[in-house]
């Protein structure tokens, strides 16, 4: 079979381009209601029934027949055996990988994620004092988009932040184990795992059962129902981000091989017919040389149909006025992964403002940062890198604030605080301020 992928052709010189711009980038994940009916009954049963109620669930939709959860644990022994049997060049692929993860989300920690503390004139210690979260779940979906990378990109920085336990859940459907899944919770420093998944393993995690225990925060990717059940455990622990469709933007200045941009967008589009690809370029010349490498090798591809649809239905290729005007629309989209494909990327990220990743020149193809560069390849998508950041060592932590008053200090604040608490009608608070002032 033959398989044609034929992005959306636009050009920011047509007077057309607002209203074919805006109609091929709106996408809306939209709340489906019979998936968030089903999810909130798991997770009511999960919480009223404990084990049983995730027991049954798992066994009835993962065609399962265990007795008991404590069967479905994945013990540090079976996890260690899927690393040793696994090929010696997948171990090192992924032992390599581990490395710089870590390496970078250690760097990561040391500039950004360390306490602080000052001291004023009058004595007062004032400061920030950051911890890591003591117990996280890790999410990883089952099946066809089991990825031991993202294992990795979870595991690694909740490890480097300290976090003392990481409960690793992954479906396992049949009971079909997948072996670099369990060979990357090895190498990432998983405490416990269990093959569980789905709304009933997020209900578990959030709210505890005899068997597994509650945890703080459940990061990690998964299907409706996960995502479902990841919103509504909101509050009782915290989540990472729920993340949309892959996205990959090539912001190309006509000097990279062209093949080099196509497989770059077959490689977001191989994830997901929803994935999105888009080039920005502002030579026309080379947008046909990219489509007809896309046209050559999309056949060779053996998820062709899959980067086809994706292609067809969300890619677009942008012929832009400029590199500043394709820096402009890059803004506007905020891209989860951003290309800057030049000769001079320095010039152009300057401009750039919203995105989850910026792979500068060439040579930086966005699979190596899925992979092994070291940033984490958990990413805002859909455009919340507007306002939101990369998994990182900080998802893993929290901060206090500390506040130690001297004696002089406390003659400083007292009048003020005071003030302002008459102002609020708050008496307690006032007198509390008025007794620290020249006591006795
Ligand atoms: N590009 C994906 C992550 C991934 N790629 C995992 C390959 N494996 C996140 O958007
Ligand atoms: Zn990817």
């Amino acid at each position: 079979m033959n398989f044609l992928a034929a992005p959306a052709r636009l050009s920011t010189a047509n007077a057309t381009f607002e209203a074919e711009f805006k109609a091929r980038l709106h996408w809306s994940a939209e709340a489906d209601t019979a998936i968030e009916k089903t999810v909130a009954d798991i997770l009511a049963d999960v919480q009223q029934r404990g084990d049983a109620a995730v027991l049954e669930y798992t066994n009835r939709f993962d065609g399962l027949s265990a007795a008991s959860l404590a069967e479905l644990e994945l013990t540090q022994a079976e996890l260690k055996a899927a690393f040793d049997t696994i090929p010696a060049a997948q171990r090192d692929a992924l032992q390599a990988a581990a490395a710089r993860v870590r390496s970078y989300h250690e760097a990561q920690k040391k500039a950004s994620g360390e306490s602080w503390s000052y001291r004023d004139a009058d004595g007062t210690l004032l400061g920030q004092k950051v911890t890591p979260l003591d117990r996280v779940g890790i999410y990883v979906p089952g099946g066809k988009a089991a990825y031991p990378s993202s294992v990795l990109m979870n595991a690694i920085p909740a490890h480097v932040a300290g976090v003392a336990e990481i409960i690793m859940v992954v479906p396992t459907p049949r009971g079909e184990k997948n072996a670099l899944v369990l060979a990357a919770a090895y190498v990432a420093g998983v405490t416990r795992a269990y093959t569980i998944g789905g709304a009933q393993a997020v209900a578990a995690l959030a709210y505890g059962t005899a068997t597994i225990p509650n945890v703080h925060k459940i990061t990690g990717p998964g299907n409706a129902y996960v995502a479902a059940a990841k919103r509504r455990v909101f509050g009782t622990v915290g989540i990472d981000m729920i993340a949309g469709p892959s996205e990959i933007l090539v912001l190309a200045d006509g000097t990279t091989p062209p093949d080099w941009v196509a497989m770059d967008l077959f490689s977001q589009a191989e994830h997901d017919e929803l994935a999105q690809s888009i080039l920005l370029c502002p030579d026309a010349g080379y947008i046909a040389q990219v489509q007809a490498s896309i046209d050559r090798l999309l056949n060779e591809m053996p998820r062709a149909e899959i980067i086809a649809k994706s292609l067809s239905g969300r890619g677009a290729l942008i012929h832009t006025r400029s590199m500043e005007e394709a820096c402009e629309i890059s803004n506007r989209i905020a891209p989860e992964h951003l290309e800057v494909s030049s000769t001079d990327p320095h010039r152009w990220e300057p401009l750039l403002k919203h995105a989850g990743a910026i792979f500068l020149g060439a040579y930086t193809s966005e699979s190596l940062g899925d992979y092994c560069a070291g940033p984490n390849h958990v990413l805002p998508t859909s455009g919340t890198a507007r306002f939101s950041s990369p998994l990182g060592v900080y998802d893993f932590q929290k901060r206090s604030s500390i506040i130690e008053v001297s004696r002089a200090g406390a003659q400083l604040l007292g009048p003020i605080a005071a003030e302002l608490a008459y102002g609020e009608g708050l008496q307690a608070h006032a007198r509390a301020a008025e007794m620290r002032l020249n006591p006795k």
